[in-house]
């Protein structure tokens, strides 16, 4: 991980890969941080992480010299700011449907005069190098990135206007609910090859809006396809799934079955 910051790296066009954490466990973001992915990514939408487990799990993050990536539970922008205050290089909002809410979001996570965050950033100002609270004000709407999730038809509509949104920094896909609306509810298959096109257009947005674009991969195989398809950073990696895989792998071998 270099000595840019996130956004400043996605910014400049660089492809990156987060993981993505869903257990609430400090050392597993952390371990992750070490493998080398560019961010780790904390889920508190359907994953276990609670504000609690944020706080520590951005610092076990930052120990391993790597910023941390929040996605907060639908419409929870006050988390949203509580996770910047917490050191947070970019939150997500899932299910930003319309532009009411995409304002908002951006209202919750941008300093005055783009938007109405409140001030409070202790820890974000300590692992930022304890520059100063001055410093931090001055850096802070440009540093920190809220993305919103295109995962409806109604957000599919309206992606480009959202990403237009000042304060929204771009936007980022979640392939599952996004086939769930695409195929009306017949199936949940983040794969579905019929909807290549409309995720291929949400990267088309955001860069349209000079935003960035982000998504989920499922699959981690799916990371090199999403890139060229123009997304700047895919997630991928759940800690879940690596540790089942990995544990399997060895009782495989263990038991001299590989
Ligand atoms: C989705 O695929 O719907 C997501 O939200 C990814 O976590
Ligand atoms: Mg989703």
């Amino acid at each position: 991980m270099g000595s840019a910051s996130l956004a400043e790296r996605l910014k400049a066009g660089d492809k990156l890969v987060s993981a993505w954490s869903v257990l609430p466990e400090p050392l597993i973001a952390e371990t992750l941080a070490r493998v080398g992915f560019d961010a780790v990514t904390l889920d508190m939408q359907h994953g276990f992480h609670s504000s609690e487990s944020v706080l520590r799990g951005i610092g076990g993050v930052a120990l391993a010299g790597g910023p941390a990536i929040v996605r907060v539970p639908v419409g929870r922008f006050d988390m949203a700011s509580r996770a910047l205050d917490m050191g947070a290089a970019a939150v997500i909002a899932p299910m930003v449907n319309s532009l009411d809410e995409a304002r908002a979001f951006a209202a919750a996570t941008k300093f005055p005069p783009l938007g109405e965050r409140s001030w409070g950033p202790g820890r974000a100002v300590e692992l930022s190098g304890g520059a100063g609270g001055g410093a931090y004000l001055r850096q802070a709407n440009e540093d920190t990135l809220s993305l919103a999730m295109i995962e409806t038809r109604a957000a599919l509509r309206l992606a480009e206007e959202i990403a237009a949104v000042d304060g929204i920094d771009g936007l980022f896909v979640g392939p599952s609910d996004f086939s769930i609306a695409w195929s009306e509810g017949i199936t949940v298959d983040h794969a579905l090859e019929e909807m290549m096109e409309a995720i291929a257009s949400i990267a088309a947005a955001a860069r349209k809006a000079g935003k960035v674009a982000a998504i989920f991969a499922a699959d981690a195989a799916f990371g090199p396809r999403y890139h060229a398809m123009g997304f700047d950073l895919v997630c991928a990696g759940v800690d879940a799934a690596c540790l089942s895989f990995g544990a399997a792998a060895a009782l495989h071998k263990a038991r001299g079955q590989a």
